[in-house]
């Protein structure tokens, strides 16, 4: 029996999202995307609790199987498609083990600091949550904490990818997806926060290579955020420079 064309939850602004559909991109998996827009609440709709009870995407249905969190949805790809290139999660149980510690490291260091920064920092009033300078701070120490640690131990080996191989794996997709989340930050911040880390720096760029024209596709959206919030910046910039006069002010004269 044909199974029906697997269908991808998604909202490209979400970095687990992204590593989902370029996973699916790079290794031709036919898929049905269907966008849950979380700045408009899509995700709290009645017909995606069904899909997924714990409301976050990404999210698939392939048949009558459902699936959420996108490390396991990744996993699960890998296994049920033919034809899938063995450097992306290896059949080689310690090479797995290894791709496996470094994801779930990632989720509780570089995912945990780089959403808590840009949501405190730039999109959390996009999504209803007011920025928190506070937050931002603590999430800023997590995130540095993170990238020393992915500069000086999981980039640390002769080959350009995570754990010193010469070609990306599973493990790449997902954490390049959160770092580039930094692209919607101001270009001087983003730029502090990387500069110091130069092997992270070309990692990103290798992954990059490695997967396009895939990788521009699926962060395109990122590129046109970014493009949005340097505009609002420089109106508000702007609007601060203007004489107050023009602005409406109350003059003190
Ligand atoms: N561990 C999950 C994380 C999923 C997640 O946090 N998704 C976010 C978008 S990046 C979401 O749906 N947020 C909606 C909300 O929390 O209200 C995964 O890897 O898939």
């Amino acid at each position: 029996m044909m199974m029906e064309k697997l269908k991808v939850f998604a909202d490209r602004m979400s970095q687990p999202s992204r590593a989902v559909l370029l996973f699916c991109r790079l290794n031709g998996i036919d898929i049905e995307e269907i966008k849950v827009d979380i700045s408009k609440g899509h995700h709290l709709s009645s017909e995606f609790r069904e899909v997924n009870p714990l409301q976050k995407v990404p999210a698939i249905v392939h048949g009558s199987f459902n699936l959420s969190e996108s490390h396991a949805i990744i996993v699960y790809l890998n296994s049920a498609f033919p034809g899938i290139s063995d450097h992306w999660y290896p059949s080689d149980i310690f090479r797995r083990a290894k791709i496996n510690s470094v994801m779930d490291w990632h989720h509780s260091n570089l995912r945990h600091g780089t959403v808590n920064y840009v949501v405190n920092t730039v999109l959390g009033p996009a999504t209803g949550r007011p920025l928190n300078p506070k937050a931002a701070a603590e999430a800023e120490k997590v995130l540095f904490s993170s990238l020393s640690k992915l500069e000086d131990i999981w980039l640390n080996g002769d080959g350009r990818f995570l754990l010193g191989v010469s070609q990306p794996s599973i493990a790449d997709l997902s954490m390049v997806c959160e770092l580039m989340q930094l692209e919607v930050l101001d270009e001087k911040n983003r730029s502090r926060i990387l500069s110091p880390y130069k092997k992270v720096l070309q990692w990103i760029d290798d992954t990059r290579a490695a997967t396009n024209p895939h990788f521009e596709e699926v962060h395109n959206i990122l590129y046109r955020a970014k493009r949005k919030f340097e505009q609002q910046r420089s109106r508000v910039a702007e609007t601060w420079t203007e004489p107050s006069d023009k602005r409406g002010g109350h003059s003190k004269m």
